[in-house]
């Protein structure tokens, strides 16, 4: 979970207020690289692009001269009326500068919570936005419906706190592993949280059988993250247990609690903050949330830091992810996979594989290697697709 080193990260933020930019270096590389490929008289579109990010830069920049006229917010939630901007602690209801709309197809991604925003003050407790500065970071997963744009969760934070719960609805390890990359992509550390350890003891009215199977897939996740260098807090909101050393984790961090509906984010901020935030039901027959939380917001912390709330996901498809990266995300696999015989191993049913041994030898989480598997299975299938 490597935190890009100092450099990197100034350059990610020399971006621009616009999408493009603040992508970060590596994919600004790897795009143009791509498209290099394509066509090699680009001429025109190198000149479109270099003049894009030079405007864009002399925009920073003119930001930057003028600031003493503007005020420096943080974006605390997007709703139709307005985006909510803190302003040392007070509320300002702003809208964007027609400036900033232009690129209209990408309209939702030009602000996102977490956001960093310089505004002039038009009335009491309204305002402007005429700049947004660079993002340091960035939660972000491909769009549900096409898969085709990204969709910002919240920016400029420090943690993704990958909130699960072990039953109702239950503990499944491949959405962690998902959360887990996009963290690192985006420049985060992950943090995983499983929520309602009390349902696992006895005397619940959960299924028995059920009871064992979710037991066991516990016990093995805590063996995987282990192995897998993931820090992984388990709590229960409802006995109080672990909180406090949650709270610990989230002091002075900005981090953003994401994860499925149902699996008790908008409880565990609560129980942290001492909010009243809204909670819901979890819908017996279906066994999930009923999608209590409609809008992300992010929360100042009395202790220090912030901490973003997010409505439950359905899905979680990791936006930008090639093939060849994959492996790079499980370090476990990658460090065995140095041992295998042939270079370009897939691990899938080569000979002399490490990684199939240890796991043979019950040396590799079992679940880690399925979720390593189906993600390079589902980006093939998805390349043939197109
Ligand atoms: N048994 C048990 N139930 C819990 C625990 N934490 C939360 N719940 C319950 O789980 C349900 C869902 O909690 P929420 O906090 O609304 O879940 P959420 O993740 O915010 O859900 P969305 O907003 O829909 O994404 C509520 O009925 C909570 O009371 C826990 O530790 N143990
Ligand atoms: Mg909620
Ligand atoms: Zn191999």
């Amino acid at each position: 979970m490597k935190k890009p080193d100092e450099e990197e990260r100034s350059r990610r933020w020399i971006g621009c207020p616009v999408e493009e930019e603040y992508l970060g270096q590596n994919r600004k590389e790897g795009k143009k690289q791509r498209k290099m490929a394509m066509a090699k008289d680009r001429s025109k579109y190198k000149k479109t692009d270099h003049e894009k990010y030079r405007k864009s830069l002399e925009r920073d920049q003119e930001a930057k001269l003028s600031k003493q006229d503007w005020l420096e917010g943080r974006v605390l939630s997007i709703m139709p009326q307005g985006i909510l901007v803190d302003w040392q602690g007070k509320k300002v209801s702003c809208v964007l500068k027609g400036l900033l709309k232009k690129d209209k197809t990408r309209a939702k991604n030009l602000v996102a919570v977490g956001d960093f925003v310089l505004f002039e003050e038009t009335a009491e407790g309204e305002g402007i936005i005429g700049h947004v500065k660079p993002r340091r970071s960035v939660l972000s997963r491909a769009d549900n419906l096409s898969r085709r744009n990204e969709q910002l969760i919240a920016v400029n934070i420090d943690q993704v706190i990958i909130t699960v719960s072990v039953v109702n609805p239950p503990l499944k390890t491949s959405i962690i592993d998902r959360y887990i990359i996009a963290t690192s992509k985006g420049g985060m550390e992950p943090l995983i949280v499983i929520n309602k350890m009390d349902l696992l003891e006895e005397g619940t009215e959960i299924d028995p059988l059920l009871l064992e199977q979710q037991t066991l897939i516990f016990a093995e996740a805590v063996q995987a993250y282990k192995q897998a260098g993931a820090p992984l807090i388990a709590v229960s909101t409802e006995q109080g247990t672990g909180l406090d050393e949650l709270k610990e984790a989230m002091r002075d961090k900005s981090s953003v609690f994401s994860g499925p509906s149902g699996v008790g984010k908008s409880s565990l901020i609560n129980a942290v903050t001492g909010l009243q935030l809204r909670v819901g039901e979890v819908v017996e027959k279906t066994k999930k949330g009923s999608h209590t939380t409609t809008t992300t917001q992010l929360i100042p912390l009395e202790f220090g830091g912030w901490c973003v709330d997010t409505p439950g996901i359905k899905s979680f498809g990791v936006w930008d992810l090639q093939p060849e990266e994959i492996e790079s995300y499980f370090p476990e696999i990658h460090e065995l996979g140095a041992q295998c015989k042939f270079a370009d191993c897939t691990h899938t049913q080569e000979d002399q594989c490490a990684v199939i041994q240890a796991l043979e030898e019950e040396k590799l989480s079992p679940l880690r290697y399925e979720s390593y598997q189906a993600l390079r299975e589902g980006i093939q299938e998805e390349h043939v697709r197109r």
